[in-house]
């Protein structure tokens, strides 16, 4: 399934990189741009996407993806977890500084190659606040800026704090939760972008600039430099982004946005993702950010397409793709691909997707209109195919040895078999679900889209348990930070599945 937006015609897509991918930042290096994202609950961590053209990512690795480096307890919530990344390039390395809001706070990496090992953490309890940037200083001195908006100097090799945390700005008067500062040297000044207003629909980007990285900062009489708040755009909720010079010296932003479908107030369900946008600067030296919007005018140079995901995976490899992802934790023993070579093998821990230490494998959902199926075989163990918000926000369609399926809804504190099913004989499975768009009827309070679950025939008829209304998985009704997840779980015993795809069902469904 191709990840990205196309280029065609002079024109790409937008969002460049689809699904739940929050809090961009962004780095380049000669003519290779990194990107990473949040990702909260998940394991690995900190997705981390090159690209050659700004357009097309392709997910290269995670910075945290050993025990070690990423330590969440299954007490952590979701939405919890690992926040808000900033990748920068210096001294011939790689550094990323993120915060485990559930267990570590803020911690530092390094690494030579993006793409990983990175370096076990380095931890920053001196560090306060969310949102952590780095930056450093023609003398060498490295400066943290985290929400608030608030700075203090480290020794990036140790974590030590040096000297004591100072107040640089608070962002508009009257706007709330002044958060994602980044800091650059552009010219002879210092500027401080920043995201205010919430991560909500009044969401926006602001700047200020100063002549030292600690200030003082006058604001941009334009702020905000980027929102989409009250408007009609189909892209919402921007803000959160990160400026990077591109070779030929023009100016970009990665940000985060969100695409609410159905009718009023409007649910977004794929959680808040990265989109793309120029920037050029004013006669008077500040950033001016181009509009954004589903499609865009291309940037002026050849396009650099690269590999999505595959869409099936076989699960031949010793190791999954990096985009996969489980819960809080991945414990050899639970998942594996070279326990039945072949096959991915799920022992179950929890015992069901209400559980945050259920057994779980899953991908971001890219695309509004989707197919997921996978193979499964139930003979020692009942599982199945679930479409995860979180664990009191899940549809799943389930498999156990003796030949019954069900479909399973959960809503907040709802729990509830929507549909059943006894095979003819027990065995593999094939459990699809079908994701797309709500019957064209004009209604306000129609849903964003439509959850289908139930069984594919060998010659591939799909019958149907259930049709859920797909706001229930919305950010909108779920809360916090993330979007949908599709993947494959283990509730009881030993799960195997052979195979999994994840089909756009139109590539315009971007
Ligand atoms: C992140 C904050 C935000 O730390 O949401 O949109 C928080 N911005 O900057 C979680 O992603």
């Amino acid at each position: 399934m191709a990840a990205a937006g196309g280029w065609a015609g002079g024109t790409f897509s937008n969002p460049v990189i689809p699904g739940f991918h929050p809090d961009p930042s962004v780095c380049r290096v000669g003519e290779d741009y990194y990107l990473v994202c949040s990702s909260f609950e998940y394991f690995p961590g900190v997705p981390v996407f090159h690209s050659r053209d700004l357009v097309h990512w392709e997910q290269i690795g995670n910075v945290m993806e050993r025990p070690g480096q990423l330590r969440l307890p299954d007490t952590a919530p979701s939405s919890g977890g690992v926040y808000a990344p900033t990748i920068r390039h210096h001294d011939g390395r790689f550094w990323l500084i993120t915060t485990d809001v559930s267990h570590d706070g803020n911690v530092l990496f390094t690494a030579t190659d993006p793409a990983g090992p990175w370096s076990d953490p380095v931890l920053l309890p001196g560090v306060k606040g969310i949102d952590p940037d780095l930056a450093w200083d023609e003398d060498g001195t490295c400066w943290v800026t985290s929400a608030g908006i608030s700075q203090i100097a480290i020794d990036p090799g140790t974590g030590q704090t040096l000297g004591a945390p100072r107040r640089l700005w608070s962002g508009t008067p009257g706007a709330k939760a002044p958060e994602a500062p980044h800091l650059y040297r552009v010219g002879g000044y210092w500027y401080l972008l920043i995201a205010e207003g919430g991560t909500e629909r009044g969401h926006g980007i602001s700047v200020a600039r100063g002549p030292a990285p600690y200030g003082p900062f006058e604001p941009c009489p334009a702020n905000p430099v980027l929102s989409h708040r009250s408007t009609d755009q189909a892209i919402q909720n921007t803000g959160h982004g990160d400026l990077v010079q591109a070779p030929d010296g023009s100016w970009w932003i990665v940000f985060l946005g969100v695409r609410p479908g159905g009718g009023t107030p409007g649910w977004h369900v794929l959680g808040r993702e990265t989109f793309l946008a120029p920037v050029t600067w004013s006669a008077d030296g500040w950033p001016v950010i181009g509009e954004a919007t589903p499609v865009m005018a291309a940037p002026p140079w050849p396009p650099r397409p690269v590999p999505g995901p595959a869409a099936r995976d076989d699960f031949d490899a010793a190791r999954l793709a990096p985009h996969w992802i489980s819960l809080r934790s991945r414990p050899q023993e639970a998942v594996s691909t070279t326990e039945r070579p072949g096959w991915l093998t799920l022992r179950a821990r929890g015992a069901s997707l209400d559980d945050p230490a259920v057994t779980f494998a899953g991908r971001r959902q890219q695309h509004r209109a989707c197919r997921a199926r996978t193979l499964l075989d139930p003979a020692a163990g009942r599982g199945g195919l679930a479409v995860r918000l979180d664990e009191r926000h899940h549809y799943a369609i389930e498999a156990a040895p003796d030949g019954t399926v069900r479909a399973e809804a959960r809503i907040g504190p709802l729990r509830q078999t929507v549909g059943e099913l006894r095979l003819p004989e027990a065995g593999p499975v094939t459990l699809r679900a079908d994701i797309g768009g709500p019957p064209e009827a004009w209604d306000p309070r129609q849903g964003p889209d439509v959850v289908r679950l139930g069984v594919e025939e060998p010659d591939g008829v799909f019958t149907v348990l259930a049709e859920l209304d797909g706001r229930y998985l919305s950010t909108e009704v779920a809360g916090g930070f993330t979007g949908r997840v599709i993947g494959m779980y283990a509730a009881e015993g030993t799960v195997r599945f052979d195979w999994f795809a994840l089909e756009a069902e139109k590539d315009d469904a971007l």
